[in-house]
């Protein structure tokens, strides 16, 4: 049964797939596994159907038969657990692979969502400029760490993994800033990431919501 996610009807990104239902359907790509897409508006994300799939009241969800899930890290899991390609066979490889995924979502996203939430809604306040200084340092930290593990392998551990798909979806997010110039193995491992075929496909998919959702306005 074909699973279907939800999607910001119009992203804040304008389509640059930073939003997180990206990661989703990158996995579904990688899985091979069509899917539909139920797109919502931020005042849908707040009415009580949704806040049924999704107690925060955010995307993305993903539905299938009798299963509702949110949180996109534990998706990509469902969807890793259920079709090749995304977690190794092996038993210790595939903890390792979702050792990982657990990584990026709790040690190097929160500092780069932090520092970029900061940019988009702080920069008025008098004390932005201070502070950033520290939450840049606090992403560059994780960015040499993340370098240093990395080394000069092409992926996290072994084979390209759910593990690199959450890790290069966070990572995305500073593309804008700059600081990923001081970081050029993590440029890239983020370009390597997104030349894979699945990426550029759900990457389309994403784009042509947005594009379909300029021509309604
Ligand atoms: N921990 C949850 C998960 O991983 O699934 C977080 C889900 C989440 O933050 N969802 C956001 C949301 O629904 C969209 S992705 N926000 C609406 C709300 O909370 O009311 C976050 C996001 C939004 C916009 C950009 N952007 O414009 O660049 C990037 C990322």
């Amino acid at each position: 049964m074909k699973p279907t996610i939800t999607a910001f009807e119009r992203s804040p990104d304008r389509g640059r797939g930073l939003a997180r239902d990206m990661r989703v359907r990158w996995a579904l790509e990688e899985a091979d596994q069509p899917y539909d897409v139920r797109l919502v508006s931020f005042s849908q994300m707040k009415e009580p159907a949704h806040r049924a799939l999704h107690p925060f009241g955010q995307i993305p969800t993903y539905e299938q038969g009798d299963l509702a899930l949110f949180e996109s890290g534990s998706i990509i899991l469902q969807i890793a657990e259920n079709h090749p390609g995304l977690l190794p066979k092996d038993a210790n490889a595939r903890a390792r692979a979702i050792t990982w995924m657990f990584a990026a979502l709790s040690t190097v996203e929160p500092p780069i969502v932090e520092f970029t939430m900061a940019m988009l809604f702080e920069r008025d306040k008098p004390w932005y400029a201070e502070r950033q200084v520290m939450l840049e340092e606090r992403v560059h930290t994780r960015l040499r760490d993340l370098a240093a593990a990395l080394g000069d392998a092409q992926w996290l551990d072994g084979a390209f993994s759910a593990g690199d798909l959450l890790m290069v979806t966070v990572l995305r997010r500073l593309e804008s800033s700059g600081l990923l110039n001081t970081h050029p193995t993590l440029r890239a491992y983020i370009e390597r990431a997104v030349a894979r075929p699945a990426y550029q496909r759900a990457f389309a998919d994403q784009l042509a919501v947005f594009t379909q959702s300029e021509k309604m306005t």
